[in-house]
């Protein structure tokens, strides 16, 4: 193993990991690193970039039927964005040793993790709307702070990626509002999604605290730098001013500030309803699997095609050079 090029013993690694952990400063992926820290890099980021693919379903299931050109063109926009969010995200992980085939083989088969939100459907107009707003903000929230993740590819992939995310909670809140502003039977279709959306949207952020068995490691290393319930506490505060601007009601009669415990009070969050989706069992886990094992066995062909015009080209440069 090296570091900055060097070639280091486990003990010397070890203490400059730890001096740039100390320091804030970033690790880079020919720096040496202990091995449980890649093992849990490549495991979030993985899970990260196939919550990516996974999460183009719920949206590009709208496409062709987006009341308007203009709102066509953005949700498509939107959705080739998150294509572009798991490339860089699959590059970042591709830089600890791990493969493409290998990540995308175990999404396929069904051994990988993906967020447990990409399993609920979406019925209505208004859920491309509840996506922005919720999905993406609870995406905002839980990944500004990974900018500063301590292993550089992912940090600088976060900085893009928290960008366009910002982009597309806007535009969602923005559906959202439209709605609001509309009809009787818009606004009901508006607060039916948020009715939906809210819940599975708190259980992004993850287990609670106490029930979080990577996060104390995590922070220690400076891969995360809030707790899940530190952050789901932000959200909370983040949403209510919006949902009042909007009209719409957070679907929780248990929802105020505790002044003396200066946080949000919320009612219990239904932790059976998210190990359900996690063991598989959400509303659409296997449609939504189904649907990438499909994509991947029709897009062979272009795969075959591409490392076959690979292989041409390094040997047409084999011959110039000889
Ligand atoms: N869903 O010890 P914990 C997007 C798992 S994409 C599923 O707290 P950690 C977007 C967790 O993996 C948004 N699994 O773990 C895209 C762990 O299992 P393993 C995706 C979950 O890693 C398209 C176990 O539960 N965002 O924005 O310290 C359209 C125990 O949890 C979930 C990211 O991936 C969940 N919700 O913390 C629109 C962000 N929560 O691996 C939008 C990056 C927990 O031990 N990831 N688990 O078997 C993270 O920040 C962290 O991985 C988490 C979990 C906060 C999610």
């Amino acid at each position: 193993m090296t570091q900055h090029g060097t070639v280091m013993d486990d003990e010397a690694g070890q203490a400059a990991f730890d001096a740039v952990i100390e320091a804030d400063q970033r690790i880079e992926p020919r720096d040496w690193m202990p091995e449980a820290y890649r093992r849990t890099l490549v495991r979030q980021i993985s899970q990260h970039a196939h919550s990516e693919i996974i999460g183009m379903q719920p949206e590009g299931n709208w496409i062709t039927r987006a009341p308007s050109l203009k709102r066509k063109a953005i949700l498509l926009a939107k959705v080739q964005d998150e294509a572009g969010h798991g490339l860089y995200l699959y590059s970042a992980a591709q830089t600890l040793g791990a493969t493409r085939d290998e990540m995308t083989q175990q999404l396929i088969d069904g051994k990988a993790k993906y967020s447990s939100i990409f399993n609920y459907p979406t019925p209505t107009w208004a859920d491309m709307g509840t996506i922005g707003w919720l999905v993406d903000g609870a995406a905002i929230c839980n990944q500004v702070p990974l900018c500063r993740a301590s292993y550089g590819p992912y940090g600088r992939a976060m900085v893009r990626i928290c960008k366009e995310e910002s982009f597309h909670q806007r535009q969602g809140f923005e559906i959202l509002l439209t709605l609001m502003q509309g009809t009787e039977e818009q606004q009901k279709m508006a607060q039916d999604a948020v009715n939906r959306w809210y819940w599975p949207a708190l259980m992004m952020f993850g287990p609670p605290d106490d029930e979080s068995p990577n996060s104390a490691q995590s922070m220690a290393w400076k891969i995360k730098r809030f707790s899940n319930d530190e952050l789901r506490q932000r959200f909370i505060g983040m949403l209510v001013p919006q949902a009042a601007i909007l009209g719409v009601t957070l679907p929780d009669p248990e929802l105020r500030w505790d002044e003396d415990g200066q946080r949000w009070h919320t009612s219990e969050i239904d932790w059976t309803e998210f190990h359900e989706v996690l063991a598989g069992r959400g509303p659409m886990n296997a449609v939504r699997l189904q649907n990438r094992r499909d994509a991947h066995e029709e897009g062979a062909w272009v795969r075959e095609a591409a490392a076959e015009y690979a292989r041409k080209q390094a040997l047409a440069s084999e011959g110039m050079a000889a």
